[in-house]
């Protein structure tokens, strides 16, 4: 086989330890596993004396020969050549890929691992076939790996594969299974380069039943996540604000028309206002903290807001759990990582939340959008404080955020900014008493949750039909002549929440007016 006709689309890694193959022998796993649909098998036994790493490797080549996929060995050329088999895998520590392609010939496949741009620009350029990027996400299976890169280090690595102009394949290793697999393939993604496939340990050798493992895993690959199906589907979006805000007007009806389920798991601070605002633009709330009532609420086709306000370990358990239930529903999820930057504690909590799952929308201030983006900002309390960027910086870091998540992301301030990697907008509406009252980006979060329940197909849009029935209601309420200050302001803001919902049901003429 050509090393450039491989299919790396699920790539099985072996492992001979008790803790994952228990007393089964290893070659029927296998065998199992190749039948379900593996499409690709590396023989990785750090254990095993020489004569007995050929003679199973032997063993194991029969089965991927039938089964006309490669073998490959994990570290030891010597042990390829003895078998003939396909090729190797090498790590950063053993032979290096020029002696090891010396040895083993043109034809030979070598995959190398790498876990840092330098590594992988380097491998490429000495001929690797293919790269093995990880640790995608911490593992049991292998501890002493060089540093967990997550989807994010992951892109940058496929980015900068595509600018050495080398075809070079790749696998995403370290803690995929079922649970995890359509993420990372989706998330990884660089529009230059995608994966072509995931290298997987555990959750084929270690399951009960391998071969049904192997083919709901193969068919995971080959399908987009139930997150991401409804807007992957979406040819037309709308491409400028003008058309957007236009559509808007549609999303905030259909919220009222529908009355979706706004599932917050929110601080302890705004737990009454945030379930009177949803009321107020048409939802549905309820205040479900328990992680296990997800697997419930996210089957209602509503979304789910985590706000990580007032943040603890249980409470990130919780938020994991609900998360993963959404992620599999494809319902959609907020993350409003408040605070974000205030401890280190919540620093660490947003890395969790990250690596747990996808969240389609991320909504915050300056201060919380740039911890979000791994910058190291000490925010005084929960409130924005003040602004270091320029407008253009603002723009970019949203952009910068929203690509590398593949999602969509809201920064508030004066000016908010929204944006789906691709289209970026600028939004002046909103006053300055939202800034006076307690929660007001968190209620934000729960317009736009509701927003997002009617609207799967284009997140941005959502966003943005959330982010101007906030902000126009703010408007709205400051100007009247009851209110005050902030006290007076939050009554009439839920007021003018509900006026704003019913009024989109006539003419829209006055909210194109309205909109900045
Ligand atoms: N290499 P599982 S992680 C063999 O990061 C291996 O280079 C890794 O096992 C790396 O699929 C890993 O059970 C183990 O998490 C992956
Ligand atoms: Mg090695």
């Amino acid at each position: 086989m050509a090393p450039t006709n491989v299919d790396y689309s699920l790539y099985l890694v072996t492992d001979s330890t008790a803790a994952i193959l228990g007393d089964r022998d290893l070659v029927e796993v296998v065998q199992a596993a190749v039948e379900g649909g593996v499409t690709l098998v590396q023989y990785r036994d750090k254990v095993s004396d020489t004569a007995v790493l050929v003679s199973t490797a032997k063993r194991l080549h029969a089965v991927t020969q039938k089964h006309k996929i490669p073998l490959l060995i994990n570290d030891r050329v010597d042990v390829a050549l003895a078998v003939g088999c396909e090729g190797v895998h090498i790590g950063q520590d053993d032979l290096d890929l020029p002696s090891a392609r010396k040895l083993l010939g043109r034809d030979a496949i070598i995959g190398v691992t790498v876990s840092s741009v330098e590594e992988a620009q380097k491998a490429c350029k000495d001929g690797a076939d293919y790269l093995g990027v990880g640790t995608m996400f911490a593992t049991a299976t292998k501890r002493n790996t060089k540093g967990i890169i997550g989807t994010a280090g992951t892109k940058k690595i496929l980015q900068a594969i595509a600018d050495t102009g080398r075809d070079v394949r790749t696998v995403s290793i370290g803690g995929i299974n079922a649970s995890t697999v359509q993420r990372v393939l989706f998330q990884s993604s660089h529009p230059k380069k995608k994966l072509d496939g995931v290298a997987i340990v555990s959750a084929v050798i270690a399951a009960r039943d391998p071969k049904q493992a192997a083919k709901d895993l193969l068919s995971l690959v080959k399908s987009p996540p139930p997150f991401a199906a409804a807007s992957l589907a979406n040819t037309q979006k709308a491409t400028d604000i003008g058309t957007l805000l236009e559509k808007a007007p549609t999303i905030i009806r259909e919220v009222g028309s529908k009355t979706p389920l706004s599932h917050n798991m929110t601080n302890l601070v705004v737990q009454n206002f945030a379930a009177n605002v949803a009321l107020a633009v048409g939802g549905s709330p309820i205040m479900a903290n328990y992680g296990e009532e997800a697997s419930d609420l996210c089957k209602l086709r509503g979304a789910l807001v985590i706000n990580m306000g007032t943040v603890t370990p249980e409470g990130l358990q919780n938020y994991a759990l609900a998360l993963k239930a959404y992620n599999i529903e494809g319902g959609p999820v907020v993350l409003d990582p408040v605070g974000g930057g205030a401890t280190a504690i919540r620093r660490a909590a947003v890395k969790t939340l990250l690596a747990a799952g996808y969240f389609d929308v991320i909504k915050g201030n300056e201060g919380e959008i740039k911890t979000v983006f791994g910058a190291v900002v000490q925010q005084k309390g929960v409130d924005s404080g003040a602004s270091t960027l320029s407008d253009l910086e603002k723009a970019t870091l949203v952009r910068d955020l929203a690509a590398r998540e593949r999602n969509v992301v809201v920064m508030t301030g004066a000016t908010d900014f929204v944006s789906d990697g691709l289209r970026t907008y600028a939004i002046k509406n909103g006053h300055e008493l939202l800034g006076r009252i307690t929660g007001s980006g968190c209620v934000l979060g729960t317009t736009i949750s509701l927003m997002l329940a009617v609207c799967r197909e284009d997140k941005l849009l959502a966003a943005v039909a959330g982010l101007l029935h906030y902000e126009i209601a703010a408007e709205i309420a400051a100007e009247r002549e009851d209110v005050k200050g902030p006290g007076t302001f939050v009554p009439a803001l839920i007021d003018e929440l509900y006026n704003v919902q019913k009024s989109t049901s006539g003419g829209d003429i006055w909210w194109l007016k309205r909109a900045k």
